[in-house]
């Protein structure tokens, strides 16, 4: 596990420039992409989280070590996405309004691309009328909602609220996520399903269609 604790290092250090070859050697040494994901690049920025809340380190160097994940995701992103199934269903994604955090909602994104779903990314900072008007575009089954913040996780609440209004409610499932929303939280504001990270989302989300 030395080179997986060398991946996390490397986000937590921001350091951009030899995370590509870290994540190829992982994969040559035959780290499946799963743990390279989840016990290296997510942990090192978990452990970066921590730093930012002591306010040890700041934004620029969070910004660093998001850049860092980010190119070792795109490593792995072939390995996450590849399905060559026929879609099983279609999705919008987005993260909400107030929110510019997108490494989780790319996350599922791409999970829910690599388990042959269709996803349409809304991308950051989305409001009310924006989904409202994906949902007519697209005919989504699903809507999933990403928020990082305490206070926009409540933004998640008025998406449900507006596709309600709209008349949209009932033709699709609402899904909701992101470090700070809990089962508890979905349950409160009406959602059809919380799950706490990215291949239970896509899960989850295939399972909407196959209940049909
Ligand atoms: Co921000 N930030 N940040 N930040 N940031 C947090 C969230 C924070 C917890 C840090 C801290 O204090 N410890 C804190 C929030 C506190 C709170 O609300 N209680 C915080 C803050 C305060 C802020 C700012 C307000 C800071 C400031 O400006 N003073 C600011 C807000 C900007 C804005 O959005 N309006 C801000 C800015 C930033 C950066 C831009 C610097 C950068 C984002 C870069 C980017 O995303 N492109 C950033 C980062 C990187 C973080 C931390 C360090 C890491 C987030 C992350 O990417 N984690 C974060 C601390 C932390 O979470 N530990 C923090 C890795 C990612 C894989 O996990 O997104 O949780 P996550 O996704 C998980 C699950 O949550 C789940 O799946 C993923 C795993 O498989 N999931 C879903 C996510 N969405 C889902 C949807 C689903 C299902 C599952 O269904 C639909």
């Amino acid at each position: 596990m030395k080179l997986i604790n060398e991946i996390s290092l490397s986000v937590q250090k921001g350091r951009l420039k030899n995370i590509t070859e870290l994540v190829e050697q992982a994969l040559s040494d035959g780290f499946d992409e799963q743990t390279i994901l989840n016990s290296g690049l997510i942990e090192g920025m978990s452990e970066v989280g921590e730093r930012f809340k002591r306010n040890e380190i700041y934004i620029p160097e969070v910004m660093l070590s998001a850049r860092t994940l980010n190119t070792g995701l795109e490593i792995l992103k072939p390995l996450l996405t590849q399905s060559g199934v026929k879609p099983v269903g279609k999705a919008v994604i987005c993260t909400v309004r107030g929110d510019q955090h997108d490494i989780g909602k790319n996350l599922v994104k791409m999970m829910m691309v690599g388990a042959g779903l269709e996803v349409v990314d809304l991308g950051v900072n989305v409001g009310e009328a924006q989904i409202v008007e994906a949902v007519r575009t697209h005919s989504p089954g699903v809507v999933a909602l990403s928020a990082l913040l305490t206070t926009t996780m409540l933004n998640q609440k008025s998406i449900i609220a507006a596709l309600s209004d709209a008349g949209l409610r009932d033709s699709v499932k609402v899904m909701v996520g992101g470090a700070p929303v809990t089962e508890g939280f979905a349950m409160e504001i009406g959602a059809d399903a919380y799950t706490p990270d990215a291949a239970s989302a896509a899960q989850v989300a295939c399972s909407f269609f196959k209940r049909k």
